[in-house]
């Protein structure tokens, strides 16, 4: 009788949590705050229902703590405090304390102090004015112009509450690629009603800005930065800015990239074209952020472009100028060596960029957690200033001392239910704000907290779904472009696999120009005897990348041309190791799949299906990519398949024929 009341019970218990969920409250609480209410007030809100808890904000400076977002919590008499020097340093430890308490951990006894390491800590979203999002993978954009200022959509508080919840303190409205119409006055408007959302949630507003518009908008007949016309419209457009937002936070410039518009136009350079933006800026308190990720058709390699064209101009940026710069050289592939110019530039300040959106990573269909791929570009030495000088480290702060720092993540939102079009894809809008805050913090510590507060606290699901997290960035790189291939991605959409691609518009949009494979051997020689990309790394590292059996085997296709049958570390052919390469990846994804079913009846069925029904098709596409690769690659290498392979089940001409309806991924 009593079993069966338990087990009644239980029943009805999972019934209850096991709720249909379509993922649209992310990792939070039901939202307790209301329009409207002002920084301290959304704390309180926050932290209702977790005892007694007291706010102190006070213009000292606490003890441990730096800036003006930091706080500590302690416990007092029997009350938890939280005390920071502004409202929204508050507000963190409300979120702080609530994240602690719903994973877990009980409110605390020690004192618990907290900093951010970056001061600056942004999405970038590459959103269109006419609602499309470039690289968006989650529906149509969050921003719904035509409806604003008027009208505002519950979700700019929510979007609001999710990145403050995670210490995003800054977000870039419009896409790189701008149209000069965001500085038009209407839209002006529309962004400070934004603002004005955000703002209680300590977030600031940035624009990305066309470096034509004194022409396009202006009908100025030039945008040349030495231009006193020019910079004086410049100067007029921030004073009206500034005039509706008070704490716009700044620009965000592609110029010269890409068929984009930019100083060198006029002969001028980089610098000459951030300075005079920066100016016009810099009465009130702004600042720009000018990207790096520049290249030419004409280069013999692209991964050497940006430093290139960087490198002369260290020391020559205005104090309120940030290089945005990459992780890595190329383009946000699923593996890169950091980028060259960390470290290198040392009279500039430099912000990495990281993408959430997971273009060049199975799009929202894909199941990749990118903490890892973050980590490993944050963690890398650079040697700059001699072993210890990570990427985090030249970029922090902590050894040029150069404030603010700043990191950005190109963001993977927009209008579906779940933000993200993948459940899992929220993990990485989630673990972009924990590390831009700590990155210090490993990858699985911030998987396990977003399990917990996103699904179930129950480790027999944490655990193993944990596990499938931690593998998938990897698993991706497997199964597309292990060994340190880069860039072999089908024309445009980036999502499946097109290796045999030579017909680009510009040589450096193909895939051959990136693998080079023929009957010789595949890879690109970045070597002192090749293109010398490898020259741009301090030592050791040049000297590392240089030597094919030092180059770690993850980045050995970067930076080396070899031959099908080079003996690698373990013994095997270059072959046999890539095949089994590809071959790891599939086991993974079809690893995933189990893994995921194993965990059925702990979570809500609707997500449950959701995210099964992805997984199967992720595995399908990792054996599409495996055959697409290595089929192609075998009429070069001539090689059989090594045993441990499993036998295409694809044939390269019919793969060869498809074309992917993109739609489907939007
Ligand atoms: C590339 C994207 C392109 C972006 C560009 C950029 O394919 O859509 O405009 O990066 O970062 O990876 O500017």
């Amino acid at each position: 009788m009593n079993r069966l009341l338990i087990v009644l019970g239980l029943t009805i218990f999972a019934a209850l949590t096991a709720r249909a969920d379509d993922g649209s409250d992310l990792w939070l609480p039901p939202d307790r705050a209301r329009a409207g209410m002002e920084t301290l007030d959304i704390a309180r809100a926050e932290v209702e229902g977790i005892g007694d808890v007291e706010f102190h904000v006070s213009a000292d400076v606490l003890p441990g703590v730096t800036g003006p977002d930091g706080y500590t919590i302690t416990r007092q008499n029997g009350k938890t405090v939280i005390s920071a020097v502004s409202p929204v340093g508050v507000l963190y430890g409300a979120y702080h304390l609530q994240r602690l308490v719903r994973t877990g951990g009980v409110p605390p006894e020690s004192v618990i102090r907290e900093s951010p390491r970056y001061d600056l800590r942004l999405l970038n979203h590459w959103d269109n004015l006419d609602g499309t999002v470039e690289r968006g993978y989650a529906g149509h954009s969050l921003w719904q112009w035509d409806e604003l200022p008027g009208t505002l959509s519950p979700r700019y508080r929510q979007y609001a509450r999710a990145n403050a919840s995670v210490g995003i303190n800054g977000t870039v409205l419009n896409n790189v690629n701008a149209t000069p119409l965001i500085l038009r006055t209407d839209y002006l408007h529309k962004v400070k009603a934004l603002a004005d959302v955000f703002r209680p949630y300590g977030i600031k507003v940035y624009l990305s800005v066309n470096f034509s518009s004194p022409v396009l908008l202006g009908g100025l007949d030039t945008s040349d930065p030495l231009d006193a016309g020019v910079a004086a419209w410049w100067a007029e457009k921030a004073d009206e800015i500034y005039g509706l937002i008070p704490d716009f936070g700044g620009f965000l410039v592609k110029a010269n990239s890409e068929g984009q518009p930019g100083p060198q136009d006029y002969g001028r350079t980089h610098s000459d074209g951030a300075n005079m933006l920066a100016r016009a800026l810099a009465p009130h308190g702004g600042i720009v952020m000018w990207r790096a990720f520049v290249y030419d058709p004409d280069s013999d390699d692209r991964a050497r472009q940006a430093y290139d064209e960087f490198i002369g101009l260290d020391g020559r940026f205005d104090g309120n100028v940030i290089l945005q710069v990459k992780n890595g050289p190329i383009d946000f592939q699923p593996r890169e060596p950091f980028n060259p110019l960390f470290g290198a530039m040392e009279r500039t300040r430099l912000m990495v960029e990281f993408q959430i959106t997971q273009e060049y990573l199975g799009h929202s269909v894909q199941l990749a957690y990118l903490a890892p791929l973050y980590k490993e570009c944050l963690d890398a030495d650079t040697y700059a200033h001699g072993r210890g000088s990570t990427v985090a480290a030249v970029t922090d702060g902590t050894m040029s001392g150069y404030r603010p720092s700043a990191i950005a993540g190109v963001a993977n939102i927009g209008l579906d239910a779940n933000w993200t079009g993948h459940h899992f894809a929220q993990a990485n809008w989630y673990c972009f704000g924990r590390l831009a805050w700590d990155h210090t913090l490993s990858s699985g510590q911030i998987a396990e907290e977003w399990l917990r507060m996103t699904f179930t606290g129950d480790d027999g699901f944490v655990e193993p779904v944990k596990r499938m997290m931690l593998a998938s960035r990897e698993a991706v790189v497997d199964y597309m472009m292990p060994l340190g291939l880069h860039h072999i991605f089908a024309e445009g959409h980036h999502y499946g696999p097109e290796p045999w691609y030579k017909q680009a518009v510009r040589p450096d949009w193909s895939s051959v120009y990136y693998h080079r494979a023929d009957s010789t051997g595949i890879g690109f020689d970045r070597t002192s005897a090749g293109s010398n990309s490898t020259g741009q790394y301090f030592p050791p590292l040049r000297e590392i990348f240089d030597d094919p059996s030092l180059c770690p085997d993850n980045l050995l296709l970067w930076f080396h041309r070899l031959p099908w049958d080079y003996r690698m570390a373990n013994g095997d052919t270059l072959w046999d190791n890539l095949c089994l390469r590809y071959q790891a990846g599939v086991d993974a994804a079809r690893e995933f799949q189990k893994i995921w079913d194993s965990i059925e009846g702990k979570i809500d069925r609707e997500r449950f299906l959701h995210v099964q029904s992805r997984l199967r098709r992720q595995a399908s596409d990792a054996v599409w990519w495996r055959d697409a690769c290595l089929l192609y690659f075998q009429t070069h290498s001539g090689m059989p398949f090594p045993p441990g392979m499993e036998r295409p089940v694809h044939d390269l001409d019919e793969l060869k024929q498809i074309r992917l309806d993109l739609k489907h991924h939007n």
